[in-house]
């Protein structure tokens, strides 16, 4: 039997056992899948811990998330086609949901399709080859529980580890002897800790905007946020200024390209993530940076060189959960052979012209509408319910829209479901005034029994 290895069971992971488990209820005769997941439980990245660092087993600690996250995005955006948040909640919800009430969803249709058993947890995979004679992968892995590596071979295999966990750190001059916290976004778990202070924040991408906000939610005297190539375009509250790169530390003072400098008390990277796949041998591992378009992989998932490897959500992401779908739907396909593979040579000529309008991209915008014709060219080609993507990069135009008229406030807008067409209900407490975003509080404000 055709024996598939997925490595976690994050939101990417979980997409990939539900396009089977979907493929398996229509009659599908469908291949061995065996998930390995390094932490206790699945949903990845929305997995809040309050560790950094090692975990209890000595493994690096992967969540990114911090406790009073809350979506980025408009959820209409990321509704799975088969699974909305109605049926989901019982009733609808407003657009900008808190990390908990979204990782409560995606456990939702997890939960309902019945995919736990696949799963092995608090297993690590630590070295996986291919053995080209047999063809076959040789997939180590590390039993965390009961502290013993097993070996096991399978004929596919699907990375789903994510890329938003290995901090990149840049160094500054002077920032060994700078006398306050120095941390990266990676690290960043509860904004209360800032309150008071006169913060620091290098970067100009998601963390740097939202960490950014988050502190001044919850206290910050200030924010000076130092940008490398553009600043972030926001009408930012008084107390926060942008300004160019920071070149060196003194003390706590911080100076900057422009010649200007700063007092601040705590000092947080968000500089990005590097994607890191250290159980990958060389000549399967995927080497790329945090762009639209992965270079090397077909249709954005399998490698050209080895197509019997699949990586699944490696994209810089404007589509999320519904991109992960479309790719292990595609992923699927592949391995129940009902899309065929082209040659080697019309596989890099396609990724070619994607790459080439990647290069082109230059707004936002742009950018939205080129990942959304990706999603909608995977999509086609499978059986995953209809899913409109032109409406969705409406929605994200909206989206841009209302962050640019108000940054502190554009999750009290509300948008209408591309899936069920209902309107999301108002929000009740504005984000910058929800001090307490638990679910129990959330729902109940909003959908009380
Ligand atoms: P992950 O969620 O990272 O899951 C990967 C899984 O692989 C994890 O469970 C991990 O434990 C496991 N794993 C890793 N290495 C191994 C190994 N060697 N062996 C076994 N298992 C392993 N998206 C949104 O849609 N809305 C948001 O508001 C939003 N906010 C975000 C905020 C932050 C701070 C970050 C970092 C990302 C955010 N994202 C958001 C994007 C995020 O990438 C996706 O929502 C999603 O979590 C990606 O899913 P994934 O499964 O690809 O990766
Ligand atoms: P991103 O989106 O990859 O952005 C990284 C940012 O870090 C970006 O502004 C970079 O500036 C900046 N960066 C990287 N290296 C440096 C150095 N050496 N000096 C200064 N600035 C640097 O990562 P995020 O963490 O913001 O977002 C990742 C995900 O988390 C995202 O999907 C969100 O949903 C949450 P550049 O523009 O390249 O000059």
């Amino acid at each position: 039997m055709t024996r598939v290895a997925v490595i976690g069971a994050g939101p990417s992971g979980i997409s990939v056992l539900h396009a089977f488990k979907s493929a398996k209820d229509k009659g599908a005769d469908i291949p061995e899948i065996v998930c390995f997941e390094k932490q206790k439980t699945w949903g990845g990245l929305w997995n809040f811990t309050w560790r950094t660092g090692l975990d209890e087993y000595g493994e690096p600690v992967h969540s990114s998330m911090y406790r009073h996250l809350w979506s980025n995005g408009p959820k209409e955006c990321l509704e799975f086609a088969d699974y909305s948040f109605e049926e989901h909640f019982g009733s609808p919800i407003p657009s900008y949901p808190p990390r908990e009430v979204l990782a409560d969803y995606i456990f939702g249709r997890a939960k309902k399709s019945g995919l736990r058993n696949w799963i092995q947890f608090r297993h690590t995979a630590c070295w996986i080859e291919y053995h080209q004679e047999q063809k076959v992968f040789s997939v180590i892995v590390h039993d965390l529980v009961n502290d013993c590596q097993k070996r096991e071979l399978f004929d596919f295999i699907i990375v789903a580890t994510g890329h938003f966990s290995t901090p990149n750190v840049p160094e500054f001059e002077g920032i060994e002897t700078f006398p306050g916290r120095v941390l990266h976004a990676h690290d960043f778990r509860d904004a209360r800790e800032f309150n008071d202070q006169a913060v620091l924040i290098i970067g100009s991408s998601y963390s740097a905007e939202d960490i950014g906000s988050q502190c001044l939610k919850f206290g910050a005297k200030s924010i000076t946020a130092s940008y490398r190539t553009n600043p972030m375009n926001f009408d930012w509250p008084e107390n926060w200024e942008t300004k160019q790169l920071l070149t060196n530390i003194s003390g706590n003072t911080a100076h900057f390209k422009d010649g200007t400098c700063k007092d601040v008390d705590a000092i947080i990277l968000c500089t990005g993530y590097l994607h890191h796949f250290p159980f990958m041998q060389d000549d399967i591992r995927l080497v790329t940076t945090n762009r639209l378009w992965t270079p090397g992989l077909y249709q954005g998932i399998a490698l050209e060189n080895n197509p019997r490897v699949m990586y699944l959500g490696m994209q810089d992401q404007f589509y999320t959960f519904t991109l992960f779908d479309a790719q292990a739907w595609w992923a699927r396909d592949i391995i129940l052979q009902r899309i065929n593979l082209p040659s080697a040579p019309d596989m890099s000529k396609h990724s070619a012209k994607w790459q080439e309008r990647e290069s082109t991209l230059k707004t936002d915008e742009d950018k939205i509408w080129f990942q959304g014709d990706y999603v909608r060219e995977l999509i086609n080609q499978t059986d995953y319910p209809p899913l409109d993507t032109e409406a969705i990069n409406e929605l994200f135009m909206a989206w841009e829209h209302h962050k640019h008229q108000d940054i502190m406030s554009y999750r009290s807008n509300r948008y209408r479901s591309v899936i069920t067409g209902i309107q999301a209900p108002l929000l009740k407490t504005p984000w910058s005034k929800a001090m307490d975003d638990s679910m129990a509080v959330f729902l109940n404000n909003h959908c009380p029994k």
